[in-house]
């Protein structure tokens, strides 16, 4: 029997999605297993991500890795030839920088933000319009990178694009509304740019814009549970 590569993760989970494109765009194999923090993981996926968190990758070759961009990063390697990596070692560098804002700053904010309106984490609005502010702060950051640019790093799509846009999609899917996304139109275009890409596509074939953002829980949504982001 051929052992195949598997990406433990849940259906549009931000943090597999550039993993998953990125192994379309070169063509690297990979089987999602359907894994859930919030609806319960086995004995079997306790052994290979401790923290219980996903994803979590196991290759074929027996390579078992925790952290998405680690993930992403061993995957889009799979291909010396693709420029996924970035044209020059420098580039790459720059890529790690994004993936890291991305999935530590932007990813923390927008969680604070979100997972209290979705009535998965304590809901306090003081909290969440600090969130809001703090992950405005943070697109920023993007926006005015991007001003000037259509790609995250080096003038052409990269990992770091792919991986990015993966993240932020759950902010655009449940409060970077109408009226917000015209406070960050570079972002924005960058947004619609990545996500429309067949090997995007290939993975997430919708993406989900919100018109206007989602409001406090109603008093039944709301929760004690309290998953990091
Ligand atoms: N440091 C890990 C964080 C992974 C993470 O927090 N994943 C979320 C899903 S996107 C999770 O498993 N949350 C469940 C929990 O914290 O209980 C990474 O970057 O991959």
């Amino acid at each position: 029997m051929t052992l195949r590569n598997k990406l433990y993760t849940y259906k549009g989970g931000p943090r597999s999605i550039g993993i998953l494109a990125v192994a379309h765009a070169i063509d690297f194999d990979i089987e999602v297993v359907e894994t859930n923090p919030q609806v319960g993981l086995s004995e079997e996926y306790l052994k290979l991500n401790r923290l219980g968190k996903t994803p979590t990758f196991v290759g074929s070759d027996g390579t078992v890795l925790t952290e998405c961009m680690a993930i992403a990063l061993h995957v889009a390697s799979q291909d010396p030839e693709s420029r996924m990596l970035g044209p020059t070692q420098k580039d790459f560098i720059y890529i790690v920088q994004w993936m890291s804002f991305c999935n530590s700053d932007v990813v923390k904010r927008m969680a604070a933000w979100i997972l209290p309106l979705l009535g998965v984490a304590p809901y306090a609005a003081q909290g969440v319009e600090m969130a809001k502010k703090q992950t405005a702060q943070a697109i920023q950051i993007l926006e005015d990178h991007l001003r000037d640019r259509r790609h995250l790093v080096a003038d052409c799509l990269t990992l770091a694009d792919l991986f990015c846009a993966g993240l932020v999609s759950f902010g655009f899917a449940n409060v970077f509304d109408k009226a917000w996304r015209s406070g960050f139109p570079c972002f924005t275009a960058w947004y619609e740019m990545v996500t429309s890409l067949e090997m995007y596509r290939a993975v997430q074939p919708e993406t989900v814009m919100v018109e206007i953002a989602l409001g406090p829980p109603t008093p039944s949504m709301r929760t004690t549970y309290t998953a990091d982001d």
